[in-house]
């Protein structure tokens, strides 16, 4: 039987020690345990037809940052793993307070009219952001969706150069040109904001095989690594498949990580994919798929690690499917009254900053007096961000044509040299070529 080949060919993964080699049915008791998955039910009975013998399970990578609490794990290696200490918390807290609150900040300045566009916000799902990109070096790069302001902060573009970016100010991180969806710093290695979906998938594919040309070409020593982020939507697209191929043909070391959000705007993930199951599709191509918890910083964070440890020592790329959930409507302009009620509160319940203060609390990792001055930070690092943004320029009119074209001589430069759109009449009519 042709399921029956495919359960078959799906063959348990090496990538994370937690997933017990001795017990591999752990994965499905831990998926079955979770009190996580508001789609739970629905993914299990899709794939009970997938797959009757219930192997589909055998890939599943279960982690579990619970077991930190009783510290009962034998392996030494996985304790070792999963342990955080009190400056990785706090570093792990004030990155997700950094993306929440500036994410709203963003919303209540788009509602004054302070920025233009689309916006798309990513609450919620900060604990994907943090518990990947905080485990970079600044050489390793990150290509994001729309929904990217928050990758652009944990990667370490200052809140002052996003705000302003969406400002559409001459400080912004692209000088005001690109926007909300369009965030970019060469500096940081931030490769993008895209707007169409799927497009940074196969930008993040080239930098992967950048560093692979380097690595094993060019003899430089080179052992960076790129994270490409995008949505459950965007898993249907055909360059998330070619790219899949190809990282995995020249065992690039990229990891794509799957912001599974259950929706694409309006649509469900369930409605609109043969096999919901995306970390599935990682096997296929013969690199391992993970399956995680997005709503747990520490558990993101301990799949990064296996996945970014293989990346960096040339193992080959991975497909980490976060499960996560967006606090807000698709974009500020969604009133977003197509999802069901109940399901906003169950994941409201599992916001993933709430549970790493309480995480950090109960670990003694930190004082509420700590977390609390943390916060008082991040909000006058808000305050001054915006307040920067606003005082900041907008751009000249002749920067409209710079990276437009190579040479704008002919078009954007009149034979007297200067920029045809600096002359007030530029914009009336059709200007004259
Ligand atoms: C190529 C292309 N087709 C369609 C769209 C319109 N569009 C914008 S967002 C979106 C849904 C994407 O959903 P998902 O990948 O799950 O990301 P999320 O918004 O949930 O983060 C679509 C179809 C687009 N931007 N680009
Ligand atoms: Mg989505």
């Amino acid at each position: 039987m042709a399921c029956s080949a495919t359960a078959k060919f799906i063959q348990p993964l090496s990538i994370n020690s937690a997933r017990s080699a001795e017990n591999p049915d752990s994965s499905s008791k831990f998926l079955s345990a979770s009190s996580f998955l508001g789609s739970k039910s629905k993914l299990f009975s899709v794939n009970k037809t997938a797959s009757p013998t219930g192997r589909r399970s055998a890939a599943v990578v279960a982690v579990s940052s619970d077991v930190i609490k009783g510290k009962k794990l034998k392996s030494t290696s996985s304790v070792a793993n999963l342990l955080i200490t009190k400056e990785e918390g706090l570093e792990l807290y004030e990155d997700m307070v950094l993306g929440r609150a500036f994410e709203d900040m963003c919303a209540q300045m788009y509602y004054r009219g302070k920025m233009f566009g689309f916006v798309h916000l990513y609450n919620g799902q900060e604990a994907v952001s943090t518990g990947f990109i905080k485990l970079l070096k600044k050489e390793d790069c990150v290509v994001s969706t729309y929904r990217d302001h928050v990758h652009a902060l944990s990667k370490g573009v200052p809140a002052r150069q996003v705000m302003s970016e969406l400002f559409g100010k001459t400080t912004g991180c692209c000088r005001g040109q690109g926007g909300s969806m369009h965030m970019f710093s060469k500096e940081h290695n931030l490769l993008g904001g895209f707007a169409f979906i799927g497009e940074g998938i196969p930008v993040a594919t080239g930098a992967a095989f950048t560093s692979k040309y380097k690595r094993e070409v060019l003899k430089e020593d080179c052992d960076e690594v790129t994270l490409a982020f995008f949505g459950d939507g965007t898993c249907n697209n055909g360059q998330f498949f070619e790219c899949l191929n190809m990282a995995a043909l020249w065992k690039l070391p990229i990891v794509f990580v799957v912001e599974n959000n259950l929706w694409a705007i309006g649509m469900s993930h369930l409605r609109s994919t043969s096999d919901p199951q995306i970390w599935k599709k990682g096997p296929a191509f013969g690199m391992p798929g993970v399956h995680v918890d997005g709503m747990d910083v520490l558990k993101v964070r301990e799949v990064a690690q296996e996945a970014i440890g293989r990346a960096r020592r040339g193992e080959g790329p991975s497909l980490i499917e976060c499960e996560t959930y967006r606090f807000r409507g698709h974009s500020l302009a969604d009133p977003d009254e197509l999802r069901d009620p109940a399901e906003k509160a169950h994941y409201a319940t599992r916001d993933p900053i709430t549970a790493l203060k309480k995480y950090i609390i109960e670990n003694k990792l930190a004082s509420e007096t700590e977390l609390k001055s943390i916060e008082k930070k991040i909000d006058e690092e808000i305050e001054e961000a915006v307040e920067f943004a606003d005082e900041s320029p907008v751009p000249g009119r002749s920067q409209l044509l710079e990276n437009v074209f190579a040479d704008p001589r002919g078009f954007g430069i009149g034979p007297d040299g200067k920029y045809r759109c600096e002359d007030p009449k530029f914009t009336e009519g059709t200007a004259q070529v």
